[in-house]
């Protein structure tokens, strides 16, 4: 296939709309209403755990009404459920207000969902999380990861979890910290591939090893399974290493060098002594440990490497080739074992282009990412050309390898502009098929007009057929990049907190055990929460106090979920049923400020209420004199 150049391709864009429109007849509405209605009180069959980009969080709607259910806080505050009010949740979060989410990954064990945790990356502050399936939360926030930058390429889990694998988007000079300049990129700078450890019991994580890289900028990844099993994939854009005018200068060359990495054997070299250490993480040198990484090339600025269900074929789309490429596991690892190597860079080889390539997709314009059902079809997004298309995984016949085209079965329009797509279960070893859902860049005023901020539009396809038919469209707040499918009947996810196994210290389950306390000018304060009451439903203090206040929602109810709004504080907890949760503040004014439950709770949630008493400090009232009587008294019960 003839690589193309950028201008030629938008040339082809305009002239060239092969994808098929969908049908707007009367029975084609009401088939399709049909197909994605889920009628008052039935439920989905899927959830779908978008990222939600620079919000910073995970979106989770139904599949097949792509209704909106809820939304996961991740890395920025939600004072929907009191998400970076409480000291649990800023811990969490840190000095930072917000991440950038882009790639979900559903835990696996033999290359399945398990149905235990959803991790996902922060390409802006190089952080990882892990949200349990358990109670749909934030449980952990890794990172910033030391010497790495632009957590992009991630987080692609391995087969059974043991790994989230992350490369860098960006490059710096390492370690974190030191400078110099952009001018002496690719001397100075360097990338990295990032093995974040997960603990197979809890899912915590820690930073296992590092392999340093060229100063290329690493895109999108994926990990192997059955022959492919140990190994990981990216692309890469930039391997001309330039540092300014990118959008030029990092589109220079026809091909660009994909990754292949042994995890196994960058896990193995790391036992065997042959990293070096780097901020605290054994950092291994490719060069000098031969065996870990390899280089393909695949052209021209590809964007998604995705392996398919067997783990043989691993397809990389070329933002700016018409084509997706596709390699073959199985002659990979016959040209690293012969060394059909065309050179090297940097002392790590380059397999052969021809000795790995199985062939190339003609699917058109754009092509950014490709999803699997599992029975020998795959579905790539089309960016420039807008639409979905539908062609046949290899082995391909003779007739087929003669006219590539053939190999091609069907495109469906989107809208528009197509970024990720995701089909239920893609990346385990057995999807479900069924739906695919299309993550559009521009939604182009196919909604009611919401002024400037537009929404991001999804498009739900049904790949049962033949024929890919889409049957419905959603929008969501920006900006959904891909996206996780998972059967429902596949978790059970608890709706309280029990009691028996709440950990926390400060919980009480008694409304005997609340009170507030003080210790010098330490002041605690432990409530209970329950309709419609806080017990106690005063706490006194006073100025230069530091006030730690514990709310215990003490229902066992579903649904039965209390907050605690403190009037001018800046204070939002949200407590579910069972849980605890805790602030802390000095109190800097006098005055009384009411505290309310923030969740309708009952016939008399307005009722659910009380009041923080703050007197002057006794030193004001003597030297001002302009402050209430009585601001001696303290904790009173
Ligand atoms: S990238 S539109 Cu962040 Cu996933 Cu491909
Ligand atoms: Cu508790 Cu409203």
């Amino acid at each position: 296939m003839k690589i193309i150049s950028t201008l030629t391709l938008i040339a082809l864009a305009i002239g060239l709309t092969t994808c098929r429109k969908q049908g707007t007849s009367a029975g084609d509405r009401t088939a399709n209403a049909l197909a994605s209605y889920v009628a008052p009180g039935e439920k989905d069959e899927y959830y779908l755990f978008y990222s939600g980009g620079h919000s910073g969080q995970v979106f989770v709607a139904g599949i097949p009404s792509l209704r909106h259910i809820s939304t996961i806080p991740v890395f920025a505050p939600y004072p929907g459920t009191g998400y970076g009010s409480d000291e649990e949740s800023k811990k969490l979060l840190g000095d930072f207000t917000w991440g950038d989410v882009h790639h979900p990954a559903l835990s696996q064990t033999n290359s399945k969902y398990d149905g235990r945790w959803l991790f996902v990356n922060d390409n802006a502050n190089n952080r990882i999380a892990r949200i349990d399936l358990r109670d749909f939360k934030t449980h952990q926030i890794l990172g910033p990861i030391p010497n790495s930058i632009g957590n992009h390429g991630s987080s692609f889990i391995t087969e059974n979890s043991e790994y989230i694998l992350c490369a860098t988007r960006f490059s710096v000079p390492l370690p974190k910290g030191r400078v110099a300049d952009p001018k002496d990129y690719e001397k100075e700078f360097n990338g990295m591939v990032s093995g974040i450890k997960v603990d197979p019991q809890t899912g915590e994580m820690k930073v296992g090893w590092q392999i340093l890289t060229p100063p290329f900028d690493w895109d999108l990844g994926s990990t192997g399974k059955g022959p492919s099993s140990g190994w990981a994939f990216w692309t890469s854009y930039n391997t001309e290493m330039a540092h300014d005018v990118m959008e030029v200068n990092s589109t220079q060359k026809d091909r660009d060098l994909c990754a292949v990495v042994n995890w196994r054997a960058a896990e193995k070299a790391v036992a065997d002594g042959k990293a070096t250490m780097m901020d605290n993480v054994p950092i291994i040198d490719p060069a000098k440990v031969p065996g870990v990484l390899y280089f393909v090339p695949i052209g021209k600025s590809p964007h998604g490497m995705d392996v398919d269900p067997t783990g043989k074929w691993i397809v990389a789309g070329g933002k700016l080739q018409p084509a997706t490429t596709v390699l073959n596991f199985e002659t990979v690892q016959a040209a690293i074992n012969n060394k059909t190597f065309e050179g090297d860079f940097r002392g790590i080889p380059i397999l052969k282009y021809e000795a790995v390539v199985e062939g190339e997709v003609p699917v058109g314009l754009g092509p950014l990412h490709t999803q699997y059902d599992g029975k020998g079809f795959a579905y790539t997004s089309m960016f420039i050309d807008s639409c979905i298309v539908k062609w046949k995984l290899p082995p391909w016949t003779d007739e087929e390898k003669k006219d590539m085209n053939k190999t091609v079965l069907d495109k469906v329009q989107t809208h528009f502009s197509t970024g990720h797509l995701v089909v239920a279960g893609s990346d385990t070893k057995n999807p479900y098929g069924k739906w695919l859902v299309a993550m559009n860049k521009l939604s182009a005023g196919r909604h009611i007009n919401v002024g400037p901020s537009q929404p991001e539009s999804s498009q739900l396809i049904d790949i049962t057929g033949d024929k890919m038919k889409m049957v419905a469209e959603s929008y969501t707040e920006p900006e959904p990049h891909f996206a996780q499918i998972l059967k429902v009947s596949e978790i059970q996810p608890i709706e309280v907190y029990p009691k028996e196994e709440s950990k926390d210290p400060n919980a009480i389950w008694d409304k005997d055990a609340a009170g507030v306390t003080r210790a010098g000018n330490q002041v605690v304060a432990k409530l209970t929460a329950i309709r419609s009451r806080f017990t106690p439903d005063r706490i006194d203090a006073q100025v230069g106090d530091d006030l730690t206040v514990h709310v215990t929602n003490i229902e066992q109810t579903r649904d039965m979920i209390h907050g605690f709004g403190l009037i001018e504080q800046n204070i939002n907890l949200v407590i579910d049923p069972g849980e605890t949760k805790t602030f802390h503040i000095k109190l800097k004014k006098p005055g009384v400020f009411p505290f309310y439950c923030t969740n309708f709770c009952s016939a008399l949630h307005q009722e659910m209420q009380g009041y923080l008493v703050v007197r002057g400090s006794t030193t004001t009232t003597a030297s001002g004199g302009g402050t209430t009587a009585g601001a001696s008294s303290s904790a009173e019960k």
